[in-house]
């Protein structure tokens, strides 16, 4: 799927802005009520998520549907043009309404959709745009809502002996099955754009290296009667190569290639022109691959430095907000860092294309998160997870796949991959193949697994990359470093045997900033350095963990619970973007780490 993009024969013209809004009270599930809008509509902005723009508990509370509403008049000067409604993403469940009348659903909140307008409205025609939104996980949604009344650290135990009292904690409650908060809305833009009747529909672009030249197989999708030509420009716009025709091979002579930072993240533009129609396509002339327990960035072994990240901001909630990630961006080369993973979900489309443009490395997650934590039944053969699953996979492949920042897909964070482990297996390998099978540069393929018995565990060992969460030192033999140590080099020993690329995802203790001790004592900031100087050292000592992911770049906001104060404070930074101290031993640390050989 194509990023909506402004040039000669495409405009854009963007919905964002105040919306009027309002909560359901639980009796028109989705379906629109001219009148109740209208009584209960107050002021809203767009994108981002409803629950922290207002004080009342209910806006960050509220489990079930909400309507947001504006008018809109098509500009005439588009005439005769294709016109199309994007969503960037609507958290998790949408109805779109045009004048009353559905004319989309579409279910996942961090992925794209679009509405065709062909024959229900026109250039010229004001009308009324409704979306109805719903904000409910459970287990056929992903991320994964736990529908037996338990939630993530959260806690329905009453107490003796009050069992009533549960039954209200549990009603009407979303139960996330995961450590984020549940922020719901339209949480990115929305647009209107217009493109030639006859237009472009998909680029696909499949880079590679033949000694010094840069090969590009493409694929150009088109709806309509035209010729397809292509033009290869180099980042100061002159055209270094052509090609004319649907598909082909381009050969760009003397490449320069794409590199994480510090070294050049080199782009090139793919110039499409079908009819009257023209995309320009950034990309770059990158190869990804596993060999051995080495993971190759251009044929060189690369060790990721980064960390997993949240879209999380105050009032913004999880709202697209461009000036925190260029700031995030520029603090990623602060800390001398490469490399993040989009956990818990696929993040908004022009992240990517800043990391393109800043070197920053890729693990794209899909928003598969919780599926079996904390059940007695096997997940994968009680829910009905798999069709959904597969078109997130594919939808995600579709809007990512030409980004050379990244280089590997994860197909979800901690679901269970131990207590029925046959079954996860077959789920898993069988949803590795199928994600391979999509991806036109076919990138290495991976999940991310739970802290577990992993001698148990039979999946997470198929994988192109072994990914894990681990907490010793933290949750597991809390406070003793020494015992943790030991743990992890006994669990450092069986991977070595399984002989793959491994990436610590995640590893992180909570910390209070400001919070200091001589003796380095959990949630004080002398702890969390000493856990990463501990466990990095360990680490440092096995060649096969190709990289390192401290849990999380910023603290985050979460769901209240007993384990949570004011969130999730694993961060390196706070939520606000200031700086631990562990945030200044990674920048110390990963000065010295270089991107290509570090442990050769
Ligand atoms: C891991 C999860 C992550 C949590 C983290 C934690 O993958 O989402 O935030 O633990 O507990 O299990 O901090």
């Amino acid at each position: 799927m194509l990023y909506p993009r402004m040039n000669d024969k495409r405009s854009v013209i963007s919905l964002d802005g105040v919306w009027r809004f309002c909560l359901d009270d639980g009796t028109h599930q989705g379906d629109i009520d001219e009148d109740f809008i209208a009584h209960n509509a107050e002021i809203i902005s767009v994108p981002a998520s409803y629950n922290d723009q207002k004080d009342e508990p209910r806006y960050r509370e509220h489990c079930g549907w909400a309507y947001y509403e504006r008018r809109f008049t098509i500009p005439r000067f588009l005439v005769g043009q294709r016109l199309v409604l994007r969503f960037d993403a609507v958290t998790h469940f949408a109805r779109v309404f045009i004048d009353g009348r559905l004319v989309k659903e579409h279910k996942g909140g961090f992925l794209p959709f679009e509405v065709e307008l062909d024959g229900i409205v026109e250039a010229g025609d004001d009308f009324l745009l409704q979306v109805a939104v719903d904000n409910r996980v459970s287990h056929s949604t992903l991320p994964v809502g736990n529908e037996e009344g338990t939630a993530f650290f959260g806690s329905d135990n009453a107490g003796v002996p009050s069992v009533e009292a549960a039954k209200v904690w549990r009603t009407k409650r979303n139960l996330p099955n995961f450590d984020f908060f549940n922020y719901a809305g339209i949480n990115r833009s929305v647009r209107l754009y217009s493109t030639p009747k006859d237009h472009i529909r998909d680029i696909v672009l499949v880079p590679s290296i033949d000694g010094e030249d840069g090969i590009v197989d493409y694929c150009v999708e088109t709806v309509g009667d035209g010729d397809v030509s292509i033009d290869i420009l180099s980042r100061e716009g002159d055209v270094v190569a052509h090609a004319d025709g649907r598909t082909g091979r381009i050969v760009i002579a003397h490449a320069r290639l794409w590199n994480p930072y510090p070294d050049d993240p080199y782009l090139y533009t793919a110039r499409v022109t079908f009819a009257e129609d023209r995309y320009d396509e950034r990309f770059g002339i990158r190869t990804v691959k596993v060999d051995g327990h080495r993971f190759l960035i251009n044929g060189k072994p690369f060790f990721f430095k980064g960390f997993g990240k949240h879209e999380d901001s105050a009032i913004h909630g999880r709202g697209f907000d461009l000036a925190y990630d260029v700031r995030d961006m520029s603090l990623i080369r602060w800390l001398n860092a490469n490399s993040f993973r989009t956990s818990h979900y696929p993040y908004a489309e022009e992240i990517y294309d800043l990391a393109d443009e800043q070197g920053v490395v890729i693990i794209d997650e899909t928003p598969a998160v919780g599926i079996g934590a904390g059940l007695s039944t096997d997940p994968y053969a009680t829910f009905d997870i798999r069709s959904h699953h597969e078109d997130v996979i594919r939808d995600l492949i579709a809007r990512d796949k030409n980004h050379p920042s990244v280089v590997m897909w994860s197909m979800a964070n901690e679901p269970d991959s131990e207590h029925f482990p046959e079954s996860a297996r077959d789920y898993w390998t069988s949803l590795y193949r199928y994600t391979h099978s999509l991806d036109p540069q076919d990138r290495p393929v991976t999940f991310v697994c739970c802290q577990n018995n992993y001698e148990r565990d039979l999946a997470t060992r198929e994988m192109d990359v072994v990914c894990i969460n681990r907490y010793y030192g933290w949750y597991n033999l809390s406070g003793d470093m020494d015992a943790a140590c030991h743990a992890w080099n006994i669990e450092l020993d069986f991977w070595q045997g399984i002989d793959k690329p491994l990436i610590v995802t995640e590893y992180g203790a909570d910390t209070l900033p400001g919070h200091h001790l001589t003796v380095p004592e959990m949630f004080s900031e002398e702890f969390q350095v000493m856990y990463y100087e501990r466990t990095n050292a360990e680490l440092d000592r096995r060649d096969f963990v190709v990289g390192e992911h401290p849990w999380n770049f910023a603290d985050f906001n979460t769901i209240q619970g007993v384990y949570r104060a004011d969130g999730n404070r694993k961060g390196l930074l706070t939520r606000d973007r200031k700086p631990k101290m562990a945030a200044h031993y990674f920048r110390r640390r990963w000065g010295g780490i270089p991107n290509f050989g570090y442990k050769e």
